[in-house]
């Protein structure tokens, strides 16, 4: 089946993709098999909300580079062309954002996290991943176990689109069992630390850990 958009009227008015209906290399993200799919607190939405702390940075293509550092044997660094070489996984998850909204069964192609989490090789000490994004200093902190998933993927598709710059182009992470402002846009660089790093929004009172599921969504 081809998954519709956004704007398709099918998906408008219709029941949500099914995990059942995408092809049998997608890798499907667990909560998307729930009885339920939508978290407590949370309203299905057909559109795709774009959000974020300050402007769409500007990215020349050329210039992109993605690092991958900190508590790894062999720190990474890929340009555009590397990037696109390496190999490629697909994702079929939901994405929860805190502002209340739910945006159900998104195809998500790009770089499995654990493709490049095996490249780089990381060290036993590393228990947290902050992910930097191009939007100046703007970074979030992911416990790793969480990160280091089947279905957490950096994307540069989205439904069979290329991802435009709103949604996080040319390079977004994905990581569908955490709130949506996990899941960095224009990613820049992720870096394992042994020691928790709060983040952007973290510092401004979102939850540490977020788990839509347990609607950790503020500190108390
Ligand atoms: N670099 C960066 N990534 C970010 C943000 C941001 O401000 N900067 N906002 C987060 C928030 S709060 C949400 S809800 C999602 C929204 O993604 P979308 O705009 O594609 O819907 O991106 C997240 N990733
Ligand atoms: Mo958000």
């Amino acid at each position: 089946m081809s998954l519709s958009g956004p704007d398709d009227p099918k998906y408008q008015s219709g029941s949500p993709p099914e995990p059942g209906s995408v092809a049998p290399e997608v890798i499907v993200s667990p909560d998307t098999r729930r009885s339920n799919r939508i978290p407590p607190g949370q309203v299905r939405t057909r559109k795709w909300p774009v959000l974020h702390a300050t402007t769409v940075p500007s990215i020349p293509i050329a210039e992109w580079r993605l690092t991958i550092d900190g508590l790894v044997e062999r720190p990474l660094e890929f340009s555009w062309e590397q990037f696109q070489s390496l190999p490629r996984s697909k994702v079929f998850a939901d994405f929860h954002c805190v502002t209340r909204w739910s945006r159900l069964g998104n195809l998500w192609e790009g770089v499995a996290v654990q493709t490049l989490l095996q490249m780089a090789g990381v060290k036993p000490t590393a228990r947290f991943v902050i992910a930097g994004a191009y939007d100046s200093d703007w970074t979030t902190n992911l416990p790793l176990p969480e990160f280091d998933q089947p279905d957490a993927l950096v994307v540069d598709r989205h439904d069979g689109e290329l991802l435009d710059a709103d949604h996080g182009g040319p390079v977004r992470l994905i990581v569908p069992r955490l709130y949506a402002w996990k899941s960095a846009k224009w990613l820049k660089r992720l870096t394992l630390v042994a020691d928790d790093r709060p983040g952007f929004w973290e510092e401004m009172g979102y939850h540490n850990y977020g788990d839509p599921w347990r609607e950790e969504r503020f500190t108390e």
